[in-house]
C-alpha cells in the first residue's frame, strides 16, 4: 500500500518551493517510515537548489528531520512504531570508511544520499504518478512523512523526552558538523587557542564545543556584529569583525599562534590567512563549501617545518548515533545550548524561512510540519 504525504518540491533557484501531494513507496526491508515533526534548513539544501551539487532537480530536500516512527520495513530491528527519532546522513555500511565507523567518508556516499533514488536506483517517491527525486541524505524530510533507513535513523533514548523534536532536528547535520570538527576531528586540546571563521550554525556549534574542550582563548570572526555578540554568549572569549583587520587582532592577541584555525566560510583568502596564523603543530580545519575550481596555496617550509596540518572535515567525523547522543547529553547538561540558534517557521513558510536565513536574520531555521 502506498502512503501519501505533502512534500516541498524544489525546482531550482528561480522557483519558490511548493508544497504538493506525493506518494511514498512501499518500505524496503531496511527502511523506516517517519511522520516528520520538524526539519532544519541547511546551506546544503540551498546549494542543491542552486545546482551547485550533483543532485537531480526537481527534488524533495530536507536532511535535518525529526519525527515519530509510523512503520518499519521487515528487516528493521532498531526502531518500532511510536519511537521518537532524529535522522542524519546515510551511508553504505560496508566500505573501508564505514568499516572503521567513519561513515561521513562513505565510499558510496553519492548513491545513498544524492542520487535522488535508493542506492539500487528505485524511487522512494512519486508525484502525479511519475518518479520524483527524493531520498536526499536518505530522508527528504521537507515533507509530512519521509522514508529513512535503519543506518541514518537514531532512536532517541527516553532521557531526551523533555527536549522537543523541533529543537533536536538540526543535530543530525549542521550542529554535529561544527561540534564534531572540534571534538572528533581536530581533537582540540584544553588551554590551546582556536579561531573560528564564520559564525553560522557550524561555527557556533564549534565555539560551544571549543568551550566544552577547554580551548582558550576562543576567537569568533564574522562580518555580522549580531552574530559575534551571540558567539560571545555561547563561549567565544573574543569576537572580531572581519572588516576590522581580524587577522591583525588575532596576531596581537595570540603572538605564539593558534592551536586551531577552523574555517566554515569556504573562502580561499580566509582559509589561507587562517592557516598563516597557526602555531607549530597547529591544525587548520576546513568545512566550508568552496568553489570546486578553487585551489589553496600554502608555504611549504612552514607546512613541513612546523608540523602543521590542513584538515578537510566532513560532517564532524560523526559516527552516527553515538556522537549525536553525546551532543544531546552535553545539551541536557547545559553545555551545548544550541536552542539559542533556532527560530521556528511553519512548514508552509518554507520560502520565508529560507529568505530569513539568507538575509542573515536567523542562524538555524527549523520548519514545523506537525505537533509532536
Ligand atoms: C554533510 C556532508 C557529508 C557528511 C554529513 C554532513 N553536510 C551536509 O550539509
Ligand atoms: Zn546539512
Amino acid at each position: 500500500m502506498t502512503t501519501t504525504a505533502n512534500a516541498a518540491i524544489c525546482r531550482g533557484h528561480d522557483h519558490p518551493f511548493t508544497i504538493e501531494p506525493v506518494e511514498l513507496a512501499e518500505l524496503a526491508p531496511d527502511e523506516i517510515l517517519v511522520r516528520i515533526v520538524a526539519c532544519g534548513i541547511c546551506h546544503t539544501d540551498l546549494a542543491v537548489r542552486d545546482a551547485q551539487l550533483p543532485v537531480p532537480l526537481p527534488v524533495v530536500l530536507g536532511h535535518e528531520g525529526a519525527g515519530i516512527v509510523e512503520a518499519v520495513g521487515s528487516g528493521v530491528t532498531s526502531a518500532k512504531p511510536g519511537d521518537r527519532v532524529v535522522m542524519s546522513f546515510n551511508s553504505c555500511g560496508h566500505c573501508p570508511s564505514c568499516d572503521v565507523d567513519a561513515p561521513t567518508y562513505c565510499y558510496n556516499f553519492f548513491p545513498h544520499n544524492w542520487s535522488g533514488s535508493r542506492a539500487d536506483g528505485t524511487p522512494t517517491m512519486h508525484h502525479n504518478g511519475a518518479p520524483m527525486a527524493a531520498n536526499f541524505f536518505g530522508q527528504s524530510a521537507f515533507a509530512t512523512k519521509a522514508i529513512a533507513h535503519e543506518r541514518n535513523t537514531i532512536v532517541l533514548p527516553e532521557r531526551f523526552n523533555s527536549i522537543p523534536l523541533d529543537m533536536i532536528a538540526p543535530i543530525g547535520c549542521g550542529l554535529m558538523t561544527g561540534a564534531g570538527a572540534v571534538l572528533n576531528a581536530m581533537q582540540v586540546r584544553e588551554g590551546l587557542p582556536i579561531a573560528v571563521f564564520g559564525a553560522g550554525t557550524v561555527g557556533m556549534a564549534a565555539i560551544m564545543a571549543a568551550k566544552i574542550a577547554g580551548s582558550s582563548p576562543i576567537i569568533a570572526v564574522d562580518v555580522n556584529d549580531d552574530r559575534l555578540a551571540l558567539a560571545k554568549e555561547l563561549g567565544a572569549t573574543h569576537a572580531f569583525n572581519a572588516k576590522d583587520d581580524a587577522i591583525g587582532q588575532i596576531k596581537a592577541l595570540v603572538p605564539q599562534g593558534l592551536g586551531y584555525a577552523f574555517d566554515t566560510t569556504g573562502i580561499n583568502k580566509v582559509i589561507e590567512d587562517a592557516w598563516g596564523l597557526l602555531a607549530p603543530k597547529g591544525i587548520c580545519g576546513i568545512v566550508g563549501a568552496s568553489d570546486p575550481a578553487d585551489n589553496l596555496t600554502f608555504n611549504e617550509a612552514a607546512f613541513m617545518g612546523g608540523g602543521r596540518t590542513v584538515m578537510g572535515i566532513l560532517g564532524g567525523n560523526s559516527d552516527g548515533a553515538p556522537f549525536l547522543i553525546e551532543l544531546l547529553d552535553h545539551h541536557v547538561a547545559g553545555n551545548f545550548p544550541f536552542d539559542r540558534l533556532i527560530r521556528h517557521f511553519d512548514f508552509h513558510e518554507i520560502n520565508e524561512a529560507i529568505e530569513a536565513s539568507e538575509a542573515g536574520h536567523v542562524v538555524k531555521p527549523v520548519l514545523r510540519m506537525a505537533a509532536e
